[in-house]
């Protein structure tokens, strides 16, 4: 507050608790102190990190898990570039996120202020928005662009540079200019007609369900449509995800490393619903897909298309969908066969998955980070379903990103149990800010599955070369590591304690870390 009146940190605080904003995710410093007092004067949470990738990655995380945009507010220089992990993971999903980062004054940008840096032009090619606040009366305008540019027809990623005199002007709302009003972006046209022509005159037809269904909340409508007309579904890999629950007309991911069920490839009609055209469905060209298959972008109108469509034709497709089922279940008895043989060496990933699918009918969010363990749980847990409350590192393949989503799970969530289950390689990124998440209750569970390595990238370079290069990492004693920071530790080497402990953690409010050490492999 200056002398009473607001300032522009006023303003903009305001006008994002007017956007029901209710915490920011942060780390201290330099062109921040007036926005921290507007943020305490006004009521407004600020979570704090030990690392900006963190505060970035929680803004993205919840931005990826309820649509709406996450906030972030870091330093200047440096604090910006490390956020922009968390702009760049956003990015490559589509997801709604604003990062505000503070700088000295705009009076004497350019000149060499303290951090003098250009955070605008080094954000923009990942941002649908990205500009300086460069004065006072246009803060709320300028933040409702941002927020509309987020949060519009296709989301993304936003950035605002908030220089330090503008932060401190004297601002006030009515005198502010005014929102413009601009033509939303424009979804992908979705012509119901042409697709059920196109599906009436195929044979095999699939559904490619990417984030789009999740990012346009239609992923309900999507799958009453496949279930009722017997069209199988997938999902490529590192999606969001749009099958709630298991379903039979779930399949099964495409593009993981470690392969999938074969279903893509035989397909005459290909419906792209919310999926991008990339390397997860071999760019849509052969051998990855039927030369002739005809391929159709949809995303939006299920319930115009099961007009379109009308009933009692769609009977042919049950022999199809009932191939398709079979090649996942063969595929996933696969995957279990190789699991079985890798464990006879140990502990495996398999004997965490087991415990985790036991406790899913507790609906947990459940998030992988890492390597071989994400690939095991895509391969084992999303054989039938391909849930919207469980969340992966998204198109961008990064690791790294799991604590400060777990925090972000549990800010959406107050209520629901929150499972992490990551890498030994993955957890230590930004392992300090375990202590963010206990002092600050935003307590979750994480398994930190230790195969002592990067393992899948071990893997890989013991089958080119006969050895790991750089790979492979020491041991940590995660268990004991927690405890430091003022979470529950706790190690698991039987199979069954696995379970026992993590049913223990689900009931804590705090931060437990269960340390499973598992002999390696994938999938
Ligand atoms: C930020 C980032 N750095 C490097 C990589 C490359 N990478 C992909 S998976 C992986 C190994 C992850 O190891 P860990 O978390 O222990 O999982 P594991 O494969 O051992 O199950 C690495 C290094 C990446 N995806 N993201
Ligand atoms: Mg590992």
């Amino acid at each position: 507050m200056m002398n009473g009146g607001m300032n522009g940190a006023d303003l903009l605080v305001r006008t994002l608790k007017g956007h029901g904003v209710e915490w920011i995710a942060t780390l201290c410093g330099h062109g921040l102190d007036p926005l921290f007092q507007a943020a305490r004067s006004g009521g407004l949470r600020l979570v704090d990190t030990r690392n900006e990738q963190t505060a970035a990655y929680i803004a993205d995380a919840y931005g990826r898990l309820t649509r709406k945009a996450g906030v972030c507010a870091v330093s200047s220089g440096v604090a910006h570039v490390n956020a922009l992990a968390g702009v760049a993971n956003a990015w490559f999903d589509g997801a709604p996120m604003l990062l505000i980062s503070g700088a000295a004054a705009a009076a004497t940008a350019g000149m060499g202020h303290f951090q003098d840096m250009n955070q605008v032009t080094l954000a923009e090619p990942l941002c649908r928005f990205a500009r300086v606040i460069d004065h006072p009366e246009r803060i709320v305008q300028i933040v409702e662009e941002a927020l509309g540019a987020a949060t519009g027809g296709a989301p993304g990623p936003v950035h605002l540079t908030f220089p330090m005199d503008v932060q401190l002007a004297p601002a006030a709302e009515t005198t502010a200019v005014a929102p413009l009003r601009r033509a939303a972006a424009r979804a992908a046209d979705d012509d119901a007609a042409a697709v059920a022509a196109a599906l009436k005159a195929s044979e095999k037809p699939v559904v490619v369900a990417g984030s789009g269904v999740f990012y346009a909340d239609r992923r309900g409508e999507m799958v009453r449509f496949c279930e009722r007309h017997h069209i199988p579904v997938i999902t490529p890999i590192w999606d969001r995800g749009a099958v709630d629950h298991a379903s039979p007309v779930f399949v099964g991911v495409a593009g993981a490393a470690t392969g999938g069920p074969e279903v893509l490839h035989e397909a005459d009609c290909i419906l792209m619903a919310g999926a991008a055209t990339d390397y997860r469905v071999g760019y849509l060209q052969p051998p990855a897909v039927r030369a002739d298959a005809r391929v159709l972008f949809f995303e939006r109108n299920w319930s115009l298309l099961g007009e379109a469509c009308g009933s009692g034709w769609s009977s042919a497709w049950q022999g199809w969908l009932a191939d398709c089922a079979g090649r996942r279940d063969e595929f996933r008895r696969q995957v279990e066969m190789r699991a079985e043989e890798q464990a006879r060496r140990g502990l495996h990933a398999i004997d965490v998955i087991h415990a985790i699918e036991t406790v899913l009918t507790a609906d947990p969010l459940l998030l992988f980070d890492g390597g071989s363990i994400g690939q095991w749980a895509h391969q084992l847990l999303c054989s039938n379903r391909y849930p919207g409350h469980w969340l992966t590192c998204g198109r961008s393949g990064v690791v790294g990103w799991g604590i400060g989503g777990a925090m972000a799970a549990r800010l959406a969530y107050p209520e629901r149990p929150v499972i992490l289950l990551s890498g030994d390689g993955a957890f230590t990124f930004n392992v300090a800010d375990l202590e963010c998440a206990a002092r600050q209750g935003l307590g979750f569970v994480a398994i930190v599955v230790d195969d002592l390595g990067w393992g899948i990238t071990r893997t890989g370079h013991i089958r080119q070369f006969g050895e790991p290069i750089a790979s492979s990492l020491g041991p940590i004693a995660f268990d004991q590591l927690a405890c430091s920071p003022g979470a529950h530790g706790v190690r698991a080497t039987e199979p069954s304690r696995i379970l026992e402990e993590l049913r223990v953690a689900m009931e804590r409010p705090e931060v437990t870390v269960i340390h499973v050490p598992v002999v390696g492999g994938n999938p």
